[in-house]
């Protein structure tokens, strides 16, 4: 296992262990008796549900568990790697980096979120990635209704040595997601990253900005933005369904980054919202640094939610 592995294993088991230990000791209560009964099930069911998986997800995988043994001599080591498989399952499908397609110059992502999830800074760390697998990135702060936003992205995009494209306070956004595509496009960029305002108070307001910006970018290429990003917080729990469900009624949602994974008890989510919305899951934030951005792996983060080792 090369250096860089274990690194990100390390992180992300630290990341989770908040989740995990309160996961794991809920499995452990639920599990006094050995023999797998009814009611052991349903406790397990209930530390599951309070592990932020969801009742629908909590339901399925304990269903699946009394399928195979119930009534039979089970260990609580047992339970946990059964249920990390089971995860493992529902994840897998859904761990895929943003896919990097060649043939848009630039590709153009549109990333999007309720204020404070962690768009800029997942931004900045994506421009990061790129310019480190040798792409070309430019950035667009279309988040325009504050100035200390835009400053906010110009200071990631000067940390990466990156082009932002900025306009005045209160700019109209969709202009300025335009003239972002047109001046990538001019300069041969790779990637074109769309940072966006959040404010759901005023989800009317927002919704039009949203639309109005997919509109513009497509007088440019109809096929733009060739992925829409919702960026969740994960220390929001179950809320992060909501945003989900308001952010599909606005945009065409292509994937997710689930940001704030370090130093949560609810990272169960992420298993819940596979689940549900069956949305990729690009990557995941593990911490504030420019690094904390990790490839989303799905049977390292079920082992780790469960406190298992990732070893073998
Ligand atoms: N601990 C932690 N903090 C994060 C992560 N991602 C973003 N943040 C912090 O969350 C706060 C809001 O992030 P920001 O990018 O401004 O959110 P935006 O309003 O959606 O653009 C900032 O203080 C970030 O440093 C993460 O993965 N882990
Ligand atoms: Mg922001």
């Amino acid at each position: 296992m090369s250096g860089e592995k274990i690194g990100w294993l390390g992180r992300l088991k630290a990341g989770l262990q908040r989740s995990s230990s309160a996961l794991k000791e809920r499995v452990l209560g639920a599990l006094r008796r050995r023999r797998l009964d009814q009611e052991t099930l349903d406790e397990l069911e209930e530390a599951l549900i309070l592990a932020d998986l969801g009742v629908e997800t909590a339901q399925s995988l304990v269903a699946s568990l009394k399928k195979e043994r119930f009534g039979k001599e089970v260990s609580e080591e047992e339970v946990r790697e059964f249920l990390a498989e089971r995860m493992a399952a529902i994840l897998e499908p859904l761990a895929q980096p943003i896919p990097h397609r060649e043939r848009f110059r630039p590709q153009v992502v549109l990333v999007c979120g309720v204020n404070g999830t962690g768009k800029t800074t997942t931004i900045g760390k994506l421009a990061k990635q790129a310019k480190d697998a040798g792409l070309s990135v430019v950035l667009a702060a279309c988040d325009t209704f504050r100035a200390a936003a835009v400053e906010q992205l110009a200071i990631w995009g000067e940390r990466n040595g990156v082009p932002v494209i900025r306009g005045k306070e209160g700019a109209d956004p969709a202009g300025l997601a335009y003239t972002a595509l047109e001046k990538a496009r001019a300069e041969g960029a790779d990637l074109l990253l769309i940072d966006t305002a959040g404010r759901l108070h005023n989800k009317q307001a927002l919704m039009a900005e949203l639309q109005k910006i997919v509109r513009v970018l497509k007088k440019l290429d109809p096929e733009a933005p060739h992925d829409t990003i919702l960026v969740l917080d994960a220390t929001t729990g179950q809320n992060a369904h909501a945003q989900v469900e308001i952010f599909k009624s606005m945009v065409d949602v292509s994937g997710l980054i689930v940001t704030k994974l370090d130093g949560t008890a609810k990272g169960g989510v992420v298993v819940a919202l596979a689940r549900r919305f069956g949305l990729p899951v690009h990557a995941v934030g593990v911490g504030e640094g420019i690094d904390d951005l990790r490839p989303f792996e799905a049977r390292a983060f079920a082992r780790a939610l469960l406190g298992l080792d990732n070893g073998g």
